[in-house]
């Protein structure tokens, strides 16, 4: 008995000399990533979920950052904060996989955000949520966590290219389905890789994703994306307004920003006209003091940018540098990213309306 205990001993450390001698217990970048996410209290679970008007790179993250961190034995579970409508749902419906459960109110919860970190375009109850994961690709929003979090943003063209490179970091092959879903919200956000916002780590993943998912022909899948996300099947003109709304806090001013699409099923000017007759009200009814709408025509290069609420006309004129319409609108050629071409003209605009050096 005593021999063996010895021998057990022998062969541990014998094993652990061969260990060293290799370099195996070196910590590499891997178990030092795994480490840091197991090592975390998630109670009985987590759910993880993208912003309000989920658009591809919200629902989809989630469905990824969920899948991934099961693989690790964390059980978390994707929720999305409002209906899944076109071009998400197309997608998921491709993919034959059914849309996450909505979640209403996160109070008190265990919660990671992913694609956002801006407190007004979560859903109800986060400031009251436990927030132990924000995964983004945006820049940082008003999420305050009085415990230590997670927190993994990079410069990049989605949050499913950051969750792609997580997949990397940690060693794991994300399955053919998986890349599916990393690479449409990737191409979705970045306008298959045309955006702005795109980067070279954009464009190596998206290789990486497509040689690994089942899609057969990347040209055909992102056209019938595109045209899921601009057909509006189905939708009331005020499920079109909210569509792909978000809303910030820019010096003390509630701002939402909208953005629509125009062409296919109606002209910029017509679109326009059907926003503008709801935006008053939809401003009052969000608490909101300013309300612009993008209404774009990328075939045509045109962006129609309608707004209302008091100071919004020369927080437009001096954000975009020029004079609006009579109808209180901007005409620009076409914005794309609102993070990138809206927002740092409406913040502008804001700064100086309202004095601020
Ligand atoms: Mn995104």
């Amino acid at each position: 008995m005593k021999r063996n205990i010895f021998r057990h001993i022998g062969l541990f450390m014998m094993t652990m000399l061969v260990l060293n001698a290799c370099g195996g217990n070196q910590p590499e970048q891997p178990q030092t990533l795994r480490e840091v996410l197991t090592g975390m209290n998630y109670g009985d679970s987590v759910l993880v979920v993208g912003h309000k008007s989920p658009d591809c790179d919200a629902v989809l993250s989630a469905i990824g950052y969920a899948a991934l961190l099961q693989r690790l034995g964390i059980n978390a579970k994707p929720r999305v904060a409002g209906k899944v409508v076109c071009e998400p749902l197309y997608a998921l419906r491709q993919a034959g996989i059914a849309a996450p459960a909505v979640l209403n109110d996160a109070t008190g919860m265990n919660m990671i955000m992913v694609d956002h970190s801006e407190y007004a375009q979560s859903v109800a109850g986060m400031p009251a949520a436990n927030i132990l994961h924000i995964i983004d690709h945006h820049g940082l929003g008003s999420v305050t966590t009085a415990r230590p979090l997670f927190y993994y943003a990079m410069p990049v063209g989605s949050t499913c290219s950051v969750i792609a490179v997580m997949y990397e970091q940690l060693g794991e092959q994300p399955t053919p389905t998986e890349a599916r879903l990393l690479l449409t919200g990737l191409l979705s956000d970045t306008d298959s890789l045309t955006a702005v916002t795109t980067t070279d780590t954009d464009r190596r993943i998206f290789d990486r994703l497509l040689a690994m998912s089942d899609i057969t022909d990347i040209g055909a899948y992102y056209a019938a994306t595109r045209e899921a996300r601009i057909s509006y099947e189905g939708m009331s003109d005020t499920e079109i307004l909210y569509s792909d709304f978000k809303a910030y806090e820019i010096e003390g001013v509630k701002v939402g920003i909208g953005s629509v699409f125009a062409g296919k099923v109606a002209s910029a000017e017509d679109m326009c006209r059907r926003m503008r007759d709801l935006m008053p009200a939809a401003r009052e009814q969000s608490g909101l003091d300013m309300l612009f709408m993008m209404i774009g025509d990328r075939d045509a290069n045109v962006t129609h940018l309608p707004f209302c609420g008091e100071g919004a006309k020369q927080v437009a004129e001096y954000g975009f540098h020029t004079t609006a319409t009579p109808d209180d609108c901007i005409v620009t050629h076409y914005l794309s990213v609102r993070k990138v071409e809206v927002v740092p003209p409406v913040t502008e605009g804001i700064r100086q309306w309202k004095g601020i050096d």
